[in-house]
This record gives structure tokens, sequence and C-alpha cells, in this order.
């Protein structure tokens, strides 16, 4: 099919969940492949992405790549997933009938936002607002990366990484409540992409609360410690779109160890 979309990760995935959760305000489907993140070192990293048994990685062993960012060992990624996708990552989304690769989570957000009926998820046809949009995406995948970092060294941290995601984590969210203080959504008076963006990722971020035992040994501090009395607009926004039905549906009880702790 033309329009089709699919995306192959490790499941669940957050940043997979931003194209899920567009195409359900968009009323589209997607398809979505993967397993949990432990097992992708067994799968065939391809638009035909599978499951591989003992034979078949004899067969493929030729294609291993050690893991880049976060995945220790070898991963099995074929040469046309590379073409489609330089950076090697997922999620790994492919486009239309050409499987274009279609790679970074929020320009897999963005993809789906176009092929969905849902205009105004992605500003509609006003370009400055779809380029404002871009702005906040930006923004927050600036922060993610930065996260990333601190969330794939929680086990050993290092007061380093601390400090500078701590320094991002008030940069992106200055910037998020600032301008919920001026509207009801990010980017506007709508539910855009840049609200499912920020929602999943920052959802991912307080994920260091799993380790805040990890993070006091080494005389730190959670770095989302005081989120709800230091940005309440945006604490207010992640739990009043993440209860919505076109989240919950996807997010599930992702957020409810959270919940249970702090509201
Ligand atoms: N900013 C990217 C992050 C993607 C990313 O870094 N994925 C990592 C896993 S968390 C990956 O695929 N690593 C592949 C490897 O280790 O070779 C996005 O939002 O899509």
């Amino acid at each position: 099919m033309k329009d089709k979309v699919r995306i192959f990760s490790y499941l669940p995935n957050p940043r997979v969940w931003k194209s899920i959760i567009a195409a359900n305000y968009g009323g589209i489907e997607i398809e979505v492949i993967g397993d949990k993140p432990k097992n992708l070192t067994n799968w065939l990293w391809d638009y035909d992405a599978k499951l591989l048994t003992d034979s078949e990685k004899e067969n493929y062993k030729d294609l291993k790549k050690v893991g880049k960012r976060g995945f220790a060992g070898e991963l099995y990624k074929t040469n046309t997933f590379l073409e489609a996708h330089p950076f090697g990552t997922v999620p790994a989304a492919f486009g239309g009938e050409e499987k274009i690769g279609i790679f970074e989570s929020n320009s897999i957000l963005r993809e789906v936002a176009r092929l969905s009926g849902h205009k105004t998820l992605y500003g509609g046809d006003d370009i400055h607002i779809k380029s404002r949009i871009d702005s906040f995406l930006d923004a927050n995948l600036v922060f993610s990366r930065e996260f990333q970092v601190y969330i794939l060294e929680l086990e050993d941290l290092n007061k380093y990484t601390h400090s500078r995601t701590s320094s991002a984590y008030r940069f992106y969210l200055d910037g998020v409540e600032a301008s919920l203080s001026k509207n009801d959504y990010l980017a506007g008076d709508n539910l855009t992409i840049a609200d499912i963006s920020f929602v999943c990722e920052f959802s991912q971020f307080l994920r260091e609360g799993h380790y805040e035992s990890e993070i006091k040994k080494k005389d730190l501090d959670l770095i989302s410690k005081d989120f709800k009395d230091d940005y309440p607009l945006c604490f207010n926004h992640l739990f009043t779109l993440s209860a919505k039905e076109e989240f919950a549906s996807v997010m599930g009880t992702y957020l409810d160890w959270y919940k249970e702790k702090n509201i």
C-alpha cells in the first residue's frame, strides 16, 4: 500500500508510542514489529525483521554488527537495513511501497501525522505553525539525547552526566512551561505532535525514579524530584494527556508507579 508505514523496534518503546498515538488520532493503521529489548540481539534487523533460529544466525553471521548505542552485544543488521537506516537505530520505519527508511522517532511521528487525516496534528496548512512544531520536536530531541546518555549510565552514574542532564532538563522544561503559560498546548490552541512527543519522551525520562537508590548512593538526587512543584503546567499537561484514551490505550500502566508515588 502506498501509504503504509512499518516500524521495527524493541517493544514496548515510548518512542514508538509517539507514532501509534498519532495514528490513533489520525484514524490510520501502522504496522509495528519487534520484541523485548534483550531479544533484539536474536532478530534480523530488516524490513522483513524476524526472530532468528540458531541455524539462521549461523547463516547470517557476516551481518553481525557491534551495538553502538544502548545495545550490548552483536546485532544482525542487513545491508538493506543499513542503507535505509544509515545510523542503524531503532525505532526504524519504512514508508510506502519503496520502503523509504525513516529514522528518529520524531521524524517517524511526522510521517504518521502527514499521512493522517487529522491535519491539525501537524499544523494544518500553516507552514509557520508546522515549523514551530518542528522547533518543539527539535528541542525535545536535544533533551532526549542528553537523558538517553544518563538513563543508559544510571547503574553506574557519574556526577558530570548527572549535572549535564539536570541542565538539559531545566532548559527543556523551562521552555515547555513558558509555552504552556500562554497556550493550552505546546504550539498553540490544538493538540499537535509536539505534545505527543513531549508526553512520550518525558514519561521515559521519569524512569530515572526506578534508580533512586543507585542515584542516592552517589550522593546525588533524582533530577525530577521536584517536577510537580517546579513545573506544574508540564506536570498537568503530562497527566491530562496521558489519561486520554488515544494515549492511555497505548501507554497502559507505564506511568502508574510514578502516579502512585507522586499524585
Ligand atoms: N533519538 C533516537 C534514538 C534512537 C536510538 O538511539 N536507538 C538505539 C537504542 S535506544 C539503537 O537503536 N541503537 C542501535 C545500536 O546500539 O546499534 C530516536 O528518537 O529514534
